[in-house]
């Protein structure tokens, strides 16, 4: 069975989950990372030398990196659906899902770190803003690009929506307000109702 390693407060252990579930692959979570440890023990370390989470193991495969673990899962289970053989659809999606691990994601990281787990009176309201004023052109963009098409990728879902309705999930959820996209708004309300992001897209920040 596959085996997840990984705090659910974590976006790219959310990623896994979302991809998972939304696949109908059963798993089991081990919570690790953060307050639970594990990730620096000498045999995870074997495995994982980042000492990072997501970590999985899948058979006779042992993968890190989020964004890849959720190509793996889709390639193996979603063969030309949520993981396209085609190359142009293929590419597209694979460059939405670099575009949230470098771009959007660096962007709104601070952010959240700033909201989310660093105590109010010593939070720093210039990286807050800084932060803010990175993303939200992002997500113009987003919305934007979304106009065009229902699913990030074109017609239908496909695991570049995944990462990125868990990154827009953790955006949405900071404490400020938030402007409508309507685009972006409807994609995005389309993933979460789906049975996948039960316990995913519903979990409060952390
Ligand atoms: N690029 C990696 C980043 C992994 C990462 O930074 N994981 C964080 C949680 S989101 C982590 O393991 N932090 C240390 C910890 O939880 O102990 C990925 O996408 O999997």
């Amino acid at each position: 069975m596959l085996k997840i390693w990984g705090r659910m407060s974590s976006l790219n252990v959310r990623k896994v989950v979302l991809a998972a579930q939304e696949l109908g692959v059963a798993f089991e979570r081990v919570d690790a990372g953060g307050a639970f440890g594990i990730v620096k023990t000498p045999e995870y370390l074997a495995r994982n030398p980042n000492g990072l989470v997501p970590f999985v193991e899948d058979d006779q495969v042992q993968l890190w990196e989020s964004n890849v673990v959720v190509r793996y899962l889709c390639a193996r289970h979603a063969p030309d659906t949520l993981y396209p053989v085609a190359l142009p659809a293929r590419f597209d999606a694979e460059r939405w899902m670099d575009w949230q691990q470098t771009t959007l994601n660096p962007a709104g990281r601070a952010a959240f770190m700033q909201w989310i787990r660093t105590p109010a009176d010593q939070r720093n309201p210039s990286a807050i803003a800084q932060s803010v004023a990175a993303t939200e052109p992002l997500l113009a963009m987003l919305d934007q690009h979304l106009a065009r098409r229902p699913f990030i990728a074109g017609d239908r879902l496909t695991m570049a929506d995944l990462p990125l309705a868990c990154e827009v999930h953790r955006w949405i959820n900071l404490p400020q307000p938030r402007t409508e996209r309507p685009h972006l708004d409807r994609w995005y309300a389309a993933i979460a109702a789906r049975p996948s992001g039960r316990g995913v897209l519903d979990l409060a920040l952390s």
